[in-house]
């Protein structure tokens, strides 16, 4: 007899930085969602589909969870705890080398609550940073502040664990039909992901608050002749001090930005990408719903 297929959506929650989207990577094996140093990286919710055997596991990256001050913010935390309540399995990412911060110790209140019965799983990761005997207590302490179904130590960067978390998952979703087709990565328009890489690349590149204060959208996407792909973006801005900064000395750091881009679009695509960035000044932008939809952010969940 053939084993019965399994699928279940499993949402990724935790801090701004907590390693949720390295370990939706991880757990795909593709990047499908973008990652850097810098805290508020992920920005709306995105699914990376993988495979276990009969089992399809979607995993919902969600922006992390922080107290909200702004509309953006407020909009992003939103998304990230509708995730949440809507996942079949729930696992929160804590930073072994943190421990309990006060924003965890916000989220643990929340939790209960905001998860709707769905299996909470605790996975402590960027075990990589600590010693084995500080795990210990920090599962202990995190485990009578809620009643996880399970705990996993893991390091998402390095893989450490995520395979014994895989399986585990494999074998907890629910019994039923494939949710996507076998082959399928990631569930977000291709132009949303060509988006996501460039803000990346300059994330990784600008310094202070620009990045929060800027935004990506893939305007045109033309299929050419020869197989290539010709991809027109634009970065939104608010200041033109801000237009400056992200062109560069003699428009060099965007030149640099649209390089990387350009390669890892390349590779994902796996054909010959155009890649056309130009900056946009607009003050607004924080303040207009047509920005929100595009990142796949509700406006509305914005409203203070
Ligand atoms: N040492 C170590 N670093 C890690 C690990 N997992 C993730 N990181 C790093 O932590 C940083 C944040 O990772 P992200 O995956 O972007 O974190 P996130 O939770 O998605 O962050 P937001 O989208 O901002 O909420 C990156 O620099 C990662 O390389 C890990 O297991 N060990
Ligand atoms: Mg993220």
């Amino acid at each position: 007899m053939t084993e019965a297929t399994r699928a279940g959506f499993i949402a990724l929650i935790g801090e701004p930085n907590a390693g949720k989207s390295t370990l939706l990577n991880r757990m795909v094996g593709a990047k499908v969602s973008i990652v850097t140093h810098k805290v508020q990286t992920t920005r709306a919710r995105i699914r990376g589909v993988a495979m276990e055997g009969q089992a399809q596991l979607v995993f919902v990256d969600t922006p992390g969870l922080f107290r909200p001050r702004r509309r953006l913010d407020r909009a992003m935390v939103a998304a990230a705890w509708s995730g949440a309540s809507d996942a079949d399995i729930v696992i929160l990412l804590v930073e072994a080398h943190r421990g309990i911060t006060e924003g965890v110790g916000a989220i643990l209140d929340g939790l209960a609550e905001r998860t709707g019965g769905a299996p909470v799983v605790l996975a402590i990761n960027k075990i990589d940073r600590v010693k084995s005997d500080a795990l210990l207590g920090l599962t202990k302490e995190l485990n009578d502040r809620f009643a996880f179904d399970e705990t996993f130590m893991i390091s998402a960067e390095k893989g450490h664990g995520t395979d014994a978390l895989r399986g585990w998952l494999a074998g907890q979703v629910p019994e039923g039909p494939w949710l996507y087709p076998e082959d399928q990565l990631a569930d977000a328009p291709m132009r949303n992901i060509a988006a996501e890489i460039t803000r990346e690349k300059l994330t990784l590149r600008l310094h202070q608050e620009l990045p929060y204060q800027m935004t990506v959208e893939t305007e045109k996407w033309e299929e050419q002749k020869d197989g290539s792909a010709r991809i027109e973006q634009l970065i939104y801005v608010v200041r033109d001090g801000h237009k400056g900064i992200v062109l560069g000395n003699k428009g060099e750091t965007i030149k640099a930005v649209g390089k990387a881009a350009r390669e890892e679009l390349t590779e994902f695509l796996g054909r010959k990408v155009h890649l056309f960035l130009q900056v946009k000044v607009r003050p607004g932008w924080l303040e207009d719903s047509e920005r929100y939809s595009e990142m796949g952010l509700n406006f509305k969940d914005g409203n203070e």
